[in-house]
């Protein structure tokens, strides 16, 4: 026998049989992230078409008392993305309209299920391009992107996803529509719904469409891999690296990262060697920047570098640094320290980080990677069971005495809400607390992100 939920037949009323899952081996993708430290069960998962939908699966969910867990792509690596236990997964992978690409604007409405790489193909046939990149373009969704303020790759020329969301569409808790898709670069009419919304981590309303700024493709495009003597050379390589015209990335990675790169994907020997520390560079421009680009490479602290402008040479040296989060996975169930630093402290704390992780896991194995440019650091520690949280106290109290972030682009999840005041002060974390109660009330949105649940 079958127990009937009645906001199952409720929500199957708006979608669509096909469209409401319950059988366990069905939602089970949907219950569980991409690093496996997080799951729980789903009371149903709904897969609205569109934003009326939405707003009607909300309200459904709203009449029932039944929270909501929206998700994209479920690439976001903090717990944000996947259920507790018990509420509805509302999945928007299903809203994957792509408007006109508005050329002389440098603008497209994306809706929220649509993939990176799907977005990067659709601008692209337009002569244009998306400012933010990520090695999981091909599962991360715009919608989540927004929600998360994904960052990426290319933060050093464009900035994060806030910086190119122009606009929104989204839904709130009691299912209203807000939407501000005009594409208006000017627009000082009150308060920034959109920018509210980016990052607000599924807690505020769920992104239904999104307005895009887009840039230029530029004509030249060089990426080099080079090899450093250690942290502090590369940081002065990054220093004279800012005269570089067009400067798109600066990655860093350590030789054990390269290594197990090397051991996981059967890449094949770095073409820099072993060297300590290791950067991703690229640049890009009108004029070919690969001058440039090779009179810096050539001054002191560069042990070897490897350069490439075709594109499957380009996406080759990528691919050490864009590989680094499977490997890990492959040795275990990772925990995630995504952490900024003040430039100036960066090396003082990649020192201490090691050292800090042994004394309370040892054994462990810690790889760190990031984006240099931006001082985020990507500390990767497999070892510890998915629930021990000691690692995550000790790399995260570590940040903040460096006067660091503890989340720089993956956002809080439920993964660091125990340490969201390390960063935070009352005062901060009070007026988040006033504005999500005052759009969800009921607090149906994501319960267990950013706080947890009572608090
Ligand atoms: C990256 O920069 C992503 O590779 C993922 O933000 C980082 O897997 C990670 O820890
Ligand atoms: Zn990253």
């Amino acid at each position: 026998v079958i127990d009937s939920d009645p906001l199952v037949d409720a929500l199957t009323a708006v979608v669509g049989p096909t469209h409401v899952l319950t059988e366990p081996g069905m939602m089970a993708g949907f219950e569980v992230d991409w690093t496996r430290r997080w799951r729980g069960r789903a009371r149903a998962v709904v897969r609205p078409g569109a934003t009326a939908e939405v707003a009607s699966c909300l309200r459904c969910c709203a009449d029932a008392g039944a929270a909501v867990v929206p998700q994209g792509g479920n690439t976001g690596l903090v717990g944000g993305s996947v259920p507790r236990g018990g509420e509805v997964v509302m999945s928007l992978t299903r809203l994957d309209g792509l408007g006109d690409v508005d050329r002389a604007a440098a603008q497209v409405s994306a809706g929220a299920g649509v993939t990176l790489a799907q977005l990067q193909a659709h601008v692209a046939a337009a002569g244009l391009g998306f400012g933010v990149d990520l090695a999981a373009r091909d599962s991360a969704t715009v919608g989540g992107m927004v929600a998360t303020n994904a960052g990426g790759l290319h933060v050093l020329r464009h900035g994060a996803m806030r910086a190119q969301v122009l606009g929104v569409e989204a839904v709130l808790a009691d299912g209203s529509v807000v939407r501000r898709m005009d594409g208006l670069v000017k627009d000082n009419s009150g308060y920034d719904l959109a920018g509210l919304l980016c990052g607000s981590e599924g807690t505020l309303a769920v992104v239904t469409e999104v307005r895009l700024r887009l840039v230029p493709v530029w004509p030249h495009r060089v990426t080099a891999l080079v090899g450093t003597g250690g942290l502090d050379a590369a940081l002065d390589l990054l220093v004279r690296l800012r005269s570089v015209p067009g400067l798109e990335a600066v990655e860093v990675m350590f030789a054990d990262g390269v290594e197990l790169v090397r051991a996981e994907t059967g890449l094949g020997p770095s073409p820099v060697g072993p060297a300590p520390c290791q950067l991703v560079i690229e640049c890009a421009g009108l004029e070919d920047p690969t001058d440039a680009l090779g009179t810096v490479l050539s001054g002191p602290g560069v042990t070897g570098t490897a350069v490439a402008s075709d594109p499957g040479g380009r996406t080759r040296l990528w691919a050490w640094r864009e590989r680094h989060t499977e490997a890990v996975n492959s040795l275990g169930v990772p925990h995630k320290l995504d952490v900024a630093l003040p430039l100036g402290r960066l090396a003082a704390f990649e020192a201490a980080v090691r050292p800090a992780v042994a004394a309370v896991a040892p054994g462990a194995a810690i790889v760190i990677w990031g984006h240099l440019g931006d001082g985020n650091l990507h500390v990767n520690v497999v070892g510890p069971p998915a629930d021990d949280e000691a690692v995550d106290d000790a790399v995260l109290r570590l940040a903040a005495a460096h006067g660091g972030s503890i989340s720089a682009e993956h956002g809080i999840g439920v993964a660091k809400r125990r340490w969201l005041g390390l960063t935070r002060a009352p005062a901060d974390v009070s007026a988040m607390r006033a504005i999500k109660d005052a759009l969800d009330p009921g607090r149906m949105l994501n319960p267990g992100v950013l706080w947890a649940v009572g608090q």
